[in-house]
């Protein structure tokens, strides 16, 4: 029998859900042999671009193994019909638990403590900065969707003052909210940065936020790199005019601008916030699912919404 035709752009992990999808699907990887396909498999960075649909007419389903939809064509996609679907909710712990880990890092600073004793600077009787403590400062949380909702459940149970800002203030939240990034930056310190990447978030961070988030503040950024303004953001660092930042993505990945690389106090991650065992089996366990429910005529467990 035919087993049904998937386009994978991208590999799945752990290796028991990639031999299952093996073993359900014919898995292609060249783009230039899918005109017949109409399942193809990305993930948050790698996207779908316009280029990449006009290469497959047969496309039905777009299925993300992630939740960005920002380096996806989404007009097209709504144009054509095509249904996207993403993995939600299940990513949320280990995204929020990597932003705190990197406000810890910085606010702390654990990661120059490690490159302090490596360089022998500890054994030579060189001294470390004092840190700041991270659990008493305001934090703000920049979009408030379910990793910004998972991050200020953990960060309000620790005891910290939670605010927030979002397109819109949502009646059943238990934080503060504020009508816009300039506003949320001047009342907190620690700046999380969870909102979804595209053209409406893209500068939201700018010079005029890390000058209101002031001199102990520091700037977490988990969401999609352009959301932050990376030069503004070296030279706050480099001024002083903000104390740290933790970042786990970038404009450019993989490539990071010297600026970030040489500004002090600044705690880099390469785009590993979702990359526990734990959510990338269920990441994967639900891409699965989607496409399960796709070729058995079912309604998807996942599709995300293009309205
Ligand atoms: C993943 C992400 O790194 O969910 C997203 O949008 O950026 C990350 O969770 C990516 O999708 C790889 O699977």
């Amino acid at each position: 029998m035919n087993r049904p035709r998937i386009l994978a752009l991208t590999p799945i992990h752990p290796q028991d859900i990639a031999d299952r999808m093996a073993a359900d699907y014919d898995i292609i990887h060249d783009i230039a042999q899918a005109a017949d396909i109409e399942v193809v498999l990305t993930n948050g960075g790698l996207g779908l671009s316009t280029e990449q649909m006009a290469a497959l007419p047969a496309l039905r389903l777009i299925a993300v193994n992630g939740v960005g939809v920002d380096a996806i064509d989404l007009d097209e996609a709504r144009r054509r019909d095509i249904t996207v679907t993403t993995t939600p909710d299940v990513l949320s712990l280990a995204v929020a638990e990597m932003a705190l880990g990197l406000a810890l890092a910085a606010g702390r600073r654990i990661a120059e403590g490690d490159r302090f004793i490596r360089a022998g600077e500890w054994a030579d009787g060189g001294k470390i900065a004092l840190g700041g403590s991270v659990l008493e400062r305001r934090a703000g949380i920049l979009g408030y969707g379910r990793i910004g909702r998972k991050l200020a459940d953990l960060l309000r149970g620790m005891g910290m003052e939670v605010l927030y800002t979002a397109r819109s203030e949502k009646s059943d939240s238990p934080d503060a909210y504020r009508p816009d990034p300039l506003a949320l930056a001047r009342d907190c310190e620690l700046l999380f940065v969870t909102a979804a990447g595209g053209q409406d978030t893209r500068g939201l961070v700018d010079a005029d936020v890390l000058a209101a988030l002031g001199p102990l503040g520091i700037v977490v950024n988990v969401a999609r790199g352009p959301v932050v303004d990376s030069a503004a953001l070296a030279d706050a660092l480099q001024s002083g005019r903000i104390a740290g930042a933790g970042l786990d993505v970038f404009d450019d990945e993989p490539d990071v601008p010297d600026a970030l690389l040489n500004a002090p106090n600044c705690v880099l991650a390469p785009h590993i916030a979702s990359a526990t065992t734990e959510a990338r089996r269920a990441m994967a366990q639900l891409v699965l699912d989607n496409v399960a429910a796709y070729f058995a005529d079912r309604p998807l467990p996942t599709p995300y919404n293009n309205g």
